[in-house]
């Protein structure tokens, strides 16, 4: 007998997938040979018709992905609806240009950026001044610490309010900023591996090395996903020059507002930029236009914005 069933792809493996059927059933699967291909990989977090033929020993196939509502590069995953931007306080102490960078990513793709500093046990007061920067954008954001348990009863409470019904959310950052203990730490039945840092360098591991998607008991998904290291975060997964003021919500609030008609909102002479002017009243945080600027620069050289 031929059969069909609809479901959510939550795991992949060496070209093995395990989709999450509605009936609740878990399904073991390989993916239809044009479903492998770049473009139209599966994703973990894809929902999809998978074709069950029973005569056939490997006949469970993921046969067609449903639309998707987004998809990410990196992390490798699709219809999401929150990310978690998660940054220590130290060791490693953060790259806000990336942190932003994630942020102009999930805004770009209609993806709700929270902000999460972990370890602030190691330095709170660092961690208060990330948050500081965050909470003026109107990012939810959230200071933790997996070793005395500051700040996770309030990320527990939010995780339960909107992870329900099918919303699904992804742990992302640097390898090492505790994404995985912190994971565990809220969900002590989930077991992730985690290990500490290089002393010498400083940086995680990669500890995590796949995605995994996690049903939770309201109905939402969560995945912890492998964290980047510095190098291999190069790829925009994205967008041209002029989506980027629109991926970070306070220069898209002062695009219209800008006097300077052809104005990129990066300086060069001028003063009266809406912009500038922002930055130097302290509305906008320094390093928020900072990495608006390095990030338009980088669109720029890119092939095809000359
Ligand atoms: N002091 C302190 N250490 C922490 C905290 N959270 C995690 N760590 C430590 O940081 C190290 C890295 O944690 P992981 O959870 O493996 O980091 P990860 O982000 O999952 O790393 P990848 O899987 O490589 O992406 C471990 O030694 C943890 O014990 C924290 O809140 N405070
Ligand atoms: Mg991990
Ligand atoms: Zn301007």
């Amino acid at each position: 007998m031929i059969y069909e069933k609809h479901g959510r792809v939550v795991k992949g493996l060496g070209g093995l997938y395990e989709v999450l059927a509605d009936d609740g059933e878990r399904l073991v699967c390989r993916a239809k040979g044009n479903l492998k291909r770049d473009e139209e990989r599966v994703l973990i977090g894809d929902t999809v018709t998978v074709t069950v033929d029973d005569a056939t020993p490997d006949g469970i196939i993921i046969s067609a992905i449903d639309e998707r509502k987004n998809s990410l590069i990196r992390p490798p995953l699709a219809n999401l609806d929150y990310i978690f931007i998660v940054l220590a306080a130290k060791k490693p102490s953060p790259v806000i240009e990336t942190v932003d960078k994630l942020t102009a990513i999930a805004e770009h793709n209609s993806i709700t950026p929270v902000i999460l500093i972990t370890k602030a046990d190691l330095d709170g007061g660092a961690a208060e001044e990330y948050a500081e920067i965050y909470r003026s954008v109107g990012f939810p954001t959230y200071v933790t610490s997996s070793e005395t348990g500051e700040g996770t009863e309030e990320i527990r409470r939010y995780i339960a309010e909107v992870l329900v019904d099918g919303a699904t959310a992804a742990f992302a950052g640097a390898s090492g900023v505790g994404k995985s203990t912190l994971l565990n730490f809220l969900f002590p039945n989930l077991s992730l591996a985690t290990s500490e840092i290089s002393r010498k360098i400083e940086r995680g591991r990669h500890t995590t090395r796949h995605v995994e998607l996690f049903s939770l008991s309201g109905g939402g998904f969560l995945a912890d996903t492998p964290g980047f290291s510095l190098i291999d975060f190069e790829r925009f997964d994205f967008f041209t020059l002029e989506d980027l003021p629109l991926a970070f919500p306070e220069i898209r609030a002062r695009v219209g507002k800008c006097r300077y008609v052809d104005c990129a909102h990066v300086g060069e002479g001028r003063e009266d930029c809406s912009v500038a002017r922002a930055v130097a009243d302290g509305e906008i945080p320094e390093t928020r236009v900072e990495s608006y600027r390095s990030l338009w620069r980088t669109l720029k050289a890119k092939k095809g914005y000359n």
